[in-house]
């Protein structure tokens, strides 16, 4: 498969989500008026966008018409996209900051989203790239959650550092960043447990990492990433607003992009609490995953004239 074919592949369900309404409607109407910007607003609204972001991009799209004197409805399209992109592009990056030896990822989220899943990925794909990889297994709840992982890094063939089933997280990671003293660790990759029905606990649990990170590797970036599963939707968006409030999160892996016509909710999570995507998964292979890119990711899922 091509290079940035898999990340346009695994929208097209987003894709036929939005882009074919658009055309709809674009076609219904022809001439600009309010009532087609009504009509496309709806389609952002039902392509999970988020009523206010859906709200905010139709009002800057009505203002880009006006100030072009755009009377052709068929090239409301482009405008559209350019808009999308801007709100992807605007307030914080979607670049991943690696650097540090080693530099920290750290993945956060609820159960079942694709933590463990998306460590793996990454330990390969950086492994790859010839950098020198560490998982911590610091996900302690159940013993299967460490065997799951084990197995990623043989199949990453990266090393693994874990305790038995019900230790300190914290510990695990602390444990990690000692072995990796001296030996020119590129990257620590953590695994964590997926707790959120007690917020007060995973904040004192991740404030406890983060002090232990910051203290013990005061010169290395900190990716704090939320996966989220795109298939969940609405629900995605609201995990998003609920960890924002108890972690410092620095951005989010996209998972299960490929199963969903939901990856409009990217929108409304950017500009609604400022946090990008950084990441997403587009299967279930070890190789799928790939970097964020908004004007990827807007052409993935409307197409305009430049293509
Ligand atoms: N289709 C698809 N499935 C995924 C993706 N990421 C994870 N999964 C699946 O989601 C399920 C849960 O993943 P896991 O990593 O165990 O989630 P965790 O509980 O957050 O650690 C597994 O069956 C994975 O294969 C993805 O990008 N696409
Ligand atoms: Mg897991």
């Amino acid at each position: 498969m091509a290079f940035f074919s898999k990340i346009k592949e695994s929208l097209s369900k987003t894709k036929n989500s939005i882009n074919e309404k658009l055309e709809t409607v674009i076609n219904t109407f022809k001439s600009v008026d309010e009532e087609l910007f009504e009509e496309l607003e709806e389609v952002l609204i039902t392509a999970d966008l988020g009523v206010n972001t859906s709200v905010e991009i139709i009002d800057r799209l009505r203002d880009a018409a006006d100030e072009k004197h755009i009377v052709d409805a068929n090239k409301l399209k482009g405008e559209l996209a350019n808009i999308l992109e801007e709100i992807l592009n605007e307030g914080k990056s979607s670049k991943m900051q690696v650097y540090g030896l080693p530099a920290v990822i750290m993945v956060i989220g609820v159960n079942g989203v694709g933590k463990t899943t998306s460590i793996g990925k990454l330990a390969n794909m950086y492994k790859k790239q010839g950098k020198n990889v560490v998982i911590a297994a610091a996900d302690t709840f159940r013993a299967a959650a460490i065997e799951q992982l084990e197995v990623w890094a043989d199949r990453a063939d990266v090393r693994i550092v874990k305790q038995q089933e019900g230790s300190d997280p914290a510990a695990v990671i602390y444990d990690a960043i000692n072995s990796c003293k001296g030996k020119y660790v590129d990257v620590l990759l953590c695994d964590t447990a997926g707790r959120l029905h007690n917020k007060k606990n995973l904040m004192e649990e991740l404030k406890k990492i983060y002090k232990i990170l910051d203290r013990e590797l005061p010169d290395s970036a900190k990716e704090v990433l939320l996966v989220l599963d795109a298939t969940t939707g609405q629900n995605a968006v609201a995990q998003a607003k609920e960890f924002k409030e108890a972690a410092d999160i620095t951005g989010i892996i996209l998972t299960k992009l490929d199963g969903t016509a939901k990856g409009g909710i990217t929108f409304a999570i950017k500009n609604e609490y400022d946090i990008p995507v950084k990441l997403v998964g587009v299967g279930e292979g070890i190789d799928d995953i790939e970097f964020f890119d908004s004007h990827e990711f807007v052409s993935g899922i409307i197409d305009t004239d430049e293509e």
